[in-house]
């Protein structure tokens, strides 16, 4: 018999646009595989589980940059494993070859599971519109809601569930989390209508409420620095830091948009960077990051991976001199 491999981010994208497909096209349980894990984690292919795809089995990438899996598909593909790859990041070339379809957007109002929606024809649209909100996309799911017409509460709902599910799959590790993603799909799983599983579900609540526990610690934390144009945040070494430290960031940039903004968390010898250029003038932070050893990223938001702590002082110096 062959076997179904499902392999997706652990985000409200992943999760949603893997649910869709599976509500249109379901898999026997006994020949399914899940793969997933934090957010973060994108290097889903070289698993360790999939060594063990065969010719015939059927593997289905969900929301994970094909370019940072280029090297394992093409394993898997050569193998004569077939692949199904929805995705909107970054995808380099895209190979050619009769066992992969592949379904890339990378526009930037477009999100993995509205790919899979307009693949399945917007049969299961509903949860496109979650996966839109919980990857920041308000307007493409306010605009993909339109036939559905639901009123003003319900879309604050599904937008709030976006929200719940992104932030469930931030963390380093599974250990981080509130839900591992495969047992949080499992818990969406049966459920057609996000509505009744927010009403039916412990989940959505559990997760709302520690959303707001972990924005309430970030807030009590005094920023380092902070003036009209820069302020520095340092998060302590602790779950909630590593759960709660993108969406704080976003919150300050969306308050803040004049404002750059750097949230470093503590890890043991040193501190993971992030820094946000403000929102009205994205530019300057990967050139920032990138004069610090294991720093990179984007003109609006980039990071440094590991900044020990004996250059704390010069990060600070350089990030408030970039933003004047
Ligand atoms: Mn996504």
């Amino acid at each position: 018999m062959h076997k179904y491999y499902d392999i997706f981010n652990g985000d409200a994208d992943g999760l949603c646009a893997l649910h869709q497909l599976r509500l249109a096209q379901p898999r026997p349980t006994e020949s399914r595989e899940l793969i997933t894990g934090v957010k973060r984690d994108i290097n889903l292919l070289s698993r360790a589980e999939l060594l063990e795809a065969r010719a015939g089995d059927q593997v289905t990438v969900l929301d994970i940059s094909l370019q940072s899996n280029a090297a394992a598909l093409n394993k898997l593909l050569a193998r004569g494993v077939k692949c199904q790859y929805f995705d909107h990041h970054a995808a380099g070339m895209i190979p050619v070859h009769a066992n992969l379809k592949a379904y890339i957007n990378t526009a930037p109002d477009v999100c993995t599971s509205l790919i899979v929606d307009k693949h399945l024809s917007g049969a299961h649209r509903i949860w496109a519109v979650v996966a839109a909100f919980g990857d920041n996309l308000v307007a493409p799911a306010i605009q993909a809601a339109q036939p559905l017409e639901l009123d003003h509460t319900e879309l604050a709902r599904l937008h709030e569930l976006g929200d719940c599910l992104n932030y469930n799959a931030y963390g380093d590790t599974l250990d981080d989390l509130h839900y591992p993603p495969a047992d949080l799909y499992q818990a969406i799983a049966p459920y057609t209508d996000p509505r009744e599983f927010m009403l039916d579900e412990p989940v959505f609540d559990v997760l709302k409420d520690a959303m707001r526990e972990d924005f309430e610690r970030a807030e009590d934390i005094k920023p380092q620095c902070s003036n009209d144009a820069a302020a520095l945040y340092v998060l302590p070494d602790a779950a909630w830091s590593r759960r709660v430290n993108g969406l704080f960031g976003n919150r300050l940039a969306q308050a803040h948009p004049r404002r750059a903004h750097a949230v470093l968390v503590a890890k043991s010898g040193g501190y993971v960077v992030s820094v946000r250029a403000p929102v009205a003038n994205p530019s300057g932070a990967d050139e920032l990051c990138a004069r610090f050893d294991t720093g990179g990223g984007r003109k609006g938001a980039a990071g440094i991976n590991r900044l020990p702590p004996s250059q704390l002082a010069a990060f600070a110096d350089a990030f408030r001199a970039a933003y004047r």
